[in-house]
């Protein structure tokens, strides 16, 4: 019998779900990829016009990495600027960015830039050639809001940036919503959208009220015109502070939480892989604390010895594909009718860091501190360093930071670990899914390494690989291409003495963190991650098989849509996820899908406490049987009422786990035991993080409220996949906080926000 949610056979697809789930954690993703291989499709021709250029053609390693650049118009590094009491005007353009390697370019004379969308700083024009369309390094300070003006100016066409070619107007969109309809046009289905370029930004881990959080619904148009009018040139959630033009918002954040690096992309409904992930609308925001006591030689954006600051470098990972224009090019040929142009997971075949190809960077023998941002569409890397020439591993790595904040102490990981050390837990490489941050210190004169490559007669200057052995839906990376990121040249120079923080010396980074395991919850959700498959392929991904605006069929064929039970209204969308201000809740999401997905949480920090492998083909004949047929009704919602908790006291409209448990809860990662936004929620599994509706600085334990009120202007957050083709694709949904009656607030909408 066919699974209708897989389209393979459901004893084929559970013999390998069962593989996976007594699989240790580590190896989950790469089964997965095996498994999600088998319902992937044949290659699909690329769009009218353009001719890929395959990864393995260009050539690698050839330009610098840009690095931050304290001039914040900036055309060579990336711009960077210190936030203060001014506005801060933030230009979205389209532009010539040198991509493409050099060598690549001199070879190519037809190549003057690969056109891409970007931030900018300033309210000049569109810029001339630039080396990176990686948007600016905003640097601002706890206690001191950041108040920006963002200006759409954006624009594509078949001469610029192919932006329309990957449109799907078929998906719940920004796109019919500028058409001033709530629901996607059957008659666009087969066309591309043609009015101005929508967008809206986001600030990813920001602890800022919901009607400046650039959630999907607050888009706004370009003032360059498409080739048809729109009705709407604002989204239904569009907010800005007085004073802002028709293509601008105004949004100004608190920056009230702790120190982190966030970082700010597109989140344009329906179309944020097109806009941030894979157009380039996004930036790193290094959030920092001038009250935090750091450790000695440690800086709050870099890294400090003597009087000489070291920035920190950040390095912005992602996937693109070219044409033989050197030209980006996405795939657009859908695997389903339903949708003509999506594709469930955009795969790149070339890397690029900080918008250049296949960078180098030259480092001395020293320590170096990178802030890491996986700005990717779907994929995942799982990085360690590697001698080029002699393949010994090495230098290691140290995570100091997560998502939200510094860690306690430094996290080791060490390529070099012995079985009887990775068995103990030590890790043995970083993994980031889309979403993740990390901040990392490597000491380019390690001792351990070093006597590793002594033991060789390894000299210096050596060249350093960043490796990537994340699989995707098309299998493990090739070595020669997807499992390079970039290329580290370590000269002879070395300073007499490093007096910068060293992470080996396990120097706490900060006081101990607020935790939040062991604090009763106020509510336990139970969660599902679904995936529905349609006749060639995935068709959609949905949480809690719950569609973006919370609607489901109604009874009979042609009955209007019907709500959730019990969902509330926050138009133009339905409502389950509503925790009260100062509740500390549980979520614990089953990932029933063949995939692992990046799970997001906007306006809080949170922990993960836990992931544990589940029998998912017994829990999903009980779920499949608790469905009014018995039978999976796709985007129906939980098959029980959300309201009423379950047998094991939860609500969110499943039926209890417990049962179907499969052997031990792990707890996080040591590298994942902080605050965090975005997680990696493998297939199999049941994920649990603890999330307080509060600052993070409050004590476990206690309540405790925003200084905004998070519901202002009846606002609304999202939780969803941080796989932008997915999110893009109904796996997402608007939440509210609600606000606690009586809080105490300094930071009011109208005047602050
Ligand atoms: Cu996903």
């Amino acid at each position: 019998m066919e699974n209708q949610k897989t389209g393979i056979s459901r004893r084929e697809f559970m013999k390998r779900a069962g593989l996976t789930a007594a699989g240790a954690g580590g190896v989950l993703l790469a089964e997965s990829a095996l498994v999600r291989g088998l319902t992937m499709f044949a290659a699909k021709p690329p769009p009218a016009g353009q001719v890929p250029l395959p990864g393995n053609k260009i050539p690698q390693f050839i330009d610098p990495l840009p690095v931050l650049d304290l001039n914040p118009a900036s055309t060579t590094g990336i711009p960077t600027v210190v936030a203060g009491a001014n506005e801060l005007v933030l230009n979205m353009h389209t532009f010539k960015a040198n991509i493409m390697p050099s060598t690549w370019a001199a070879a190519n004379p037809g190549y003057t830039g690969t056109w891409t969308f970007g931030y900018r700083v300033g309210p000049a024009a569109a810029p001339g050639l630039v080396e990176t369309n990686v948007g600016p390094v905003i640097v601002a300070s706890r206690g001191t809001p950041t108040r920006i003006r963002y200006v759409n100016n954006l624009e594509a066409s078949a001469n610029t940036i192919h932006w329309r070619d990957w449109t799907d107007q078929t998906l719940h969109s920004a796109f019919h919503q500028a058409k001033g309809e709530m629901m996607p046009i059957a008659s666009d289905a087969q066309l591309h959208y043609d009015g101005p370029v929508l967008a809206v930004p986001h600030l990813h881990g920001g602890e800022v009220p919901a009607v400046v959080d650039g959630g999907p619904e607050a888009w706004f148009a370009s003032d360059v015109p498409g080739t048809a009018p729109i009705s709407m040139d604002k989204g239904p959630a569009y907010y800005s502070m007085a004073g802002a033009a028709a293509n601008e918002c105004i949004y100004t954040y608190p920056n009230s939480q702790e120190a982190a690096p966030l970082w700010f992309h597109d989140h344009l409904l329906g179309g944020t892989r097109l806009n941030a992930t894979f157009g380039g609308l996004a930036g790193a925001y290094a959030l920092i604390d001038p009250d935090l006591d750091l450790p000695d030689g440690l800086h709050p954006v870099g890294l400090q010895r003597g009087g000489t600051t070291d920035y920190l470098i950040p390095l912005v990972i992602q996937d693109r594909m070219f044409d033989t224009n050197g030209q980006l090019l996405m795939p657009n040929a859908g695997v389903n009718p339903e949708h003509p142009y999506w594709v469930p997971e955009f795969v790149g075949d070339t890397i690029i860091v900080n918008g250049k190809v296949w960078p180098y960077l030259t480092v001395e023998q020293k320590r170096y501190r990178f802030f890491l941002i996986n700005g990717s569409n779907s994929r995942a890397y799982d990085m360690f360093l590697q001698d080029t020439a002699s393949g010994i591993k090495g230098p290691r790595m140290w995570v100091i930071a997560t998502d939200g904040g510094y860690l306690d102490a430094p996290v080791l990981i060490d390529p070099n670990a012995n079985g009887q050390q990775i068995k103990a837990g030590q890790q043995t490489s970083l993994m980031m899914m889309p979403g993740e941050r990390y901040e990392i210190i490597v000491d380019f004169a390690d001792p351990v390494w070093r006597t590793l490559l002594a033991a060789r007669r390894v000299r210096f200057p050596l060249n350093l690989t960043l490796r990537n052995t994340a699989p995707t839906v098309n299998g493990n990376p090739k070595a020669s291409t997807e499992g390079r990121i970039m290329q580290f040249r370590v000269s002879t120079a070395a300073p007499a003495e490093d007096t910068s923080y060293n992470p080996a010396s396990g120097i706490p980074l900060r006081p101990p963190m607020v935790r939040l395991a062991g604090v009763t919850p106020a509510k336990t959700r139970f969660l599902t991650l679904n995936e529905v498959v349609g006749a060639g392929g995935p068709l959609e991904a949905l949480v809690n098989n719950t569609k973006w605006s919370g609607l489901r069929h109604g009874m009979n064929p042609g009955d209007p849509p019907i709500p959730i039970p019990g969902s509330v209204e926050v138009p133009p969308n339905w409502l389950t996820e509503l925790p009260e201000e100062g509740d500390t809740e549980i979520w614990e999401i089953a990932n029933m899908t063949m995939d692992s997905h990046p799970i997001h949480l906007h306006a809080v920090q949170f922990q993960l406490l836990s992931r544990q492998p589940f029998d998912m083909k017994a829990f999903m004949a009980a779920y499949d049987m608790a469905f009014p047929d018995g039978m999976f009704m796709p985007g129906h919602g939980p098959p029980n009422d959300y309201f009423t908790p379950n047998a094991a006291g939860a609500i969110g409209g499943n039926p209890d786990y417990t049962p179907f448990l499969l052997g031990q809860a792990t707890p996080p990662l040591a590298y994942e035991a902080g605050w965090k936004d975005t997680v990696i929620m493998r297939m199999g599994e049941i994920s649990r993080i603890a999330v307080r509706w509060a600052p993070q600085d409050v004590p476990a334990g206690t309540s405790g409220s925003f200084p905004f009120d998070p519901a202002a202007g009846d606002g609304v957050y999202v939780w969803h996949c941080h796989i932008t083709d997915h999110e893009d694709n109904e796996m997402m949904r608007p939440d509210q906080i609600q606000p606690k009656a009586g809080a105490v607030r300094d930071f009011e909408m109208g005047t602050d926000f």
